[in-house]
């Protein structure tokens, strides 16, 4: 059965960072209603905003200290108000981020279950002992060092946390808890909005906290089975769908499962299970191997996306994910590096950028666009490794500075691979702030991509390519259409798409260099071409495509 999200283009809109409305530097809810035209022009028709709830912004309102208010940074109640009615207007629809998995330390349960076993709300969170001082277990956190954190007047009593310090997680396996979380979520799809973006979902159960890793628990797949896609994770979800699906059928459920491997993610989508309706997963981007002799860790030093491995994750989720399971389709979010930055070339940052949009969303799948990547723009760079205030950086410069890297050399490379300059203001023209903000904003990121005003000027800008391509996207073709990976060279990422008599062939030259293949005899018609970026040439047998050059070709 065909559900509104089927035709979904998600535009991700990371609401500190879009458009202040009130000069604070802050990006907020009407920042987000004054610009919803720019969305209805570029072409996409959903948004998810990152969390909006009140926080105190420790984690860029990851860290939620009440779920049914609004951040007065972000704005108000009415504002948001505002901003669903303006964008139902609009045909735009609304998805909002839910973190199920923890609240903040300063929200009134966590204050309660402070107060100790007594207080109805101590079972609200995850607790332990330790034995002598030590920690009740070895797990690593995922923001550094321990996932305990002491209990600050009781000694030997431990509090879970898989993020921050101060984002305890909430305990699931208590009734109440998962009562509670589905009454926030009936509270917001009451108010109108039309999905959530359930953050972390798969971290909602934890195996025996008395139990330590292996000794070699620094295997990432290792820890993972602590706490991450255990089985108790998927009836948690069906229960809080359930819960929220009873009142809204038509809410769609777009869960975040960084971990996730296809066959996971089959089960998380599982058709009239209650789970979710589509998932992200953090797992199609296999990289290259790094030399064994380096002693610096990988987390920030850039690495080359495995163009061979890359095609085959793609053609595993596009083959197991079949109808009536969706996919989603991505290059980057907040928690990543831009794709500009990861993958883009630099001697063809342009024809890169449209090129990538056009491989990666023209597949089957929903489209979900991270803001500002319709401009092409790559990360921002910090000035100094302090301004990141990030623990991960600190231990990673230290090991770098060992190895006798330089400080230049250890800034760039953080700067090249944090998600923190991922999140730069959008530059909207050239005046003052970028039009962002009119005093200097919440994050002192520097980008120097070409504004919103000239892209829109410019009908050979990326933002006009993502203009055409979204339009595609949306022809029955791209949408529902099968899809057949052709692998006709190394270079080459080309497949094609079939929808009854219908068949598109799209072609990307993934490569710096021009390059020219055999096409088999079906393709060999001077078929029409679409959405051409660089140069692409057809003779009767063969294709010749310019450095990072794409099109989608069609027999007519
Ligand atoms: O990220 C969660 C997330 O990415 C983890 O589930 C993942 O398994 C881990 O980082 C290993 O890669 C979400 C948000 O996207 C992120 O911004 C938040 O910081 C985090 O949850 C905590 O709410
Ligand atoms: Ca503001």
């Amino acid at each position: 059965m065909a559900a509104w999200y089927d035709q979904a283009i998600i535009y991700q809109v990371y609401p500190k960072s879009f458009k202040d409305s009130n000069g604070d530097g802050i990006g907020d809810l009407t920042g987000i209603t004054e610009k919803l035209d720019y969305f209805t022009q570029l072409g996409v028709n959903t948004l998810w905003l990152n969390p909006i709830f009140r926080s105190p912004q420790v984690d860029n309102g990851y860290d939620v200290s009440d779920f049914y208010a609004i951040d007065p940074q972000l704005g108000t109640l009415a504002d948001f108000k505002a901003l669903i009615e303006a964008a139902h207007r609009r045909g735009l629809r609304i998805v909002l981020d839910m973190v199920l998995n923890h609240t903040s330390d300063q929200h009134p349960w966590f204050q309660g279950a402070l107060q100790g076993p007594k207080n109805p709300y101590y079972n609200y969170y995850i607790w332990a002992h330790g034995a002598d001082g030590q920690l009740p277990n070895n797990w690593g956190s995922f923001f550094g060092g321990s996932v305990w954190a002491q209990h600050p007047t009781v000694a030997d009593r431990y509090y879970f946390h898989l993020f921050e310090r101060r984002m305890p997680d909430l305990n699931w396996h208590n009734p109440q808890v998962r009562q509670e979380m589905t009454k926030v979520a009936n509270y917001w799809a009451d108010l109108g909005i039309d999905g959530l973006r359930l953050d972390a979902f798969i971290h909602l159960a934890k195996a025996d906290l008395h139990q330590n890793y292996p000794s070699d628990g620094a295997d990432p797949v290792v820890a993972e089975g602590m706490f991450a896609n255990l089985p108790a994770v998927q009836p948690y979800l069906a229960e809080f769908v359930a819960g929220v699906k009873a009142n809204h059928p038509d809410l769609f459920i777009l869960g975040e499962a960084a971990s996730a491997t296809v066959n996971l993610a089959a089960d998380y989508t599982r058709p009239a299970a209650n789970m979710a309706d589509a998932v992200i997963s953090f797992r199609y981007f296999p990289t290259k191997p790094r030399a064994k002799r380096d002693a610096v860790p990988a987390d920030y030093q850039p690495q080359r996306l495995d163009w061979l491995a890359f095609r085959q994750v793609m053609t595993d989720w596009q083959q197991t994910l079949l109808p009536p399971r969706r996919l989603t389709l991505y290059w980057g979010n907040h928690d990543m590096a831009r794709v500009a930055t990861r993958m883009g070339s630099h001697r063809y940052p342009q024809q890169s950028a449209k090129s990538l949009a056009t491989l990666m969303y023209l597949q089957r799948g929903l489209p979900v666009l991270y803001y500002g990547d319709e401009l092409g723009l790559s990360n921002g760079t910090l000035a100094s490794l302090a301004a990141f205030g990030d623990p991960t950086v600190t231990a990673f410069a230290n090991a770098a500075k060992a190895a006798g890297w330089s400080s230049e050399r250890i800034l760039e490379n953080v700067n090249a691979t944090h998600k923190l300059t991922a999140r730069a203001p959008l530059p909207w023209s050239d005046d003052i702030g970028h039009g962002f903000s009119k005093v200097a904003p919440w994050l002192a990121v520097s980008q120097d991509g070409t504004p919103v005003s000239k892209q829109m000027a410019d009908p050979d800008s990326v933002w006009h390519h993502y203009q055409q391509l979204f339009a595609l996207k949306q022809t029955p073709l791209f949408t529902r259409g099968n899809w057949q990976l052709q692998n006709w060279a190394p270079w080459l990422y080309a497949y094609t798409r079939t929808l009854g008599v219908e068949t598109a062939l799209v072609v990307v030259n993934i490569s710096d260099t021009r390059h020219t293949v055999t096409v088999p005899r079906a393709w060999a018609q001077a078929p029409v071409q679409q959405l051409t970026v660089g140069a692409v040439h057809q003779t009767a047998a063969e294709l010749t495509l310019g450095p990072w050059s794409s099109a989608v070709l069609t027999i007519k």
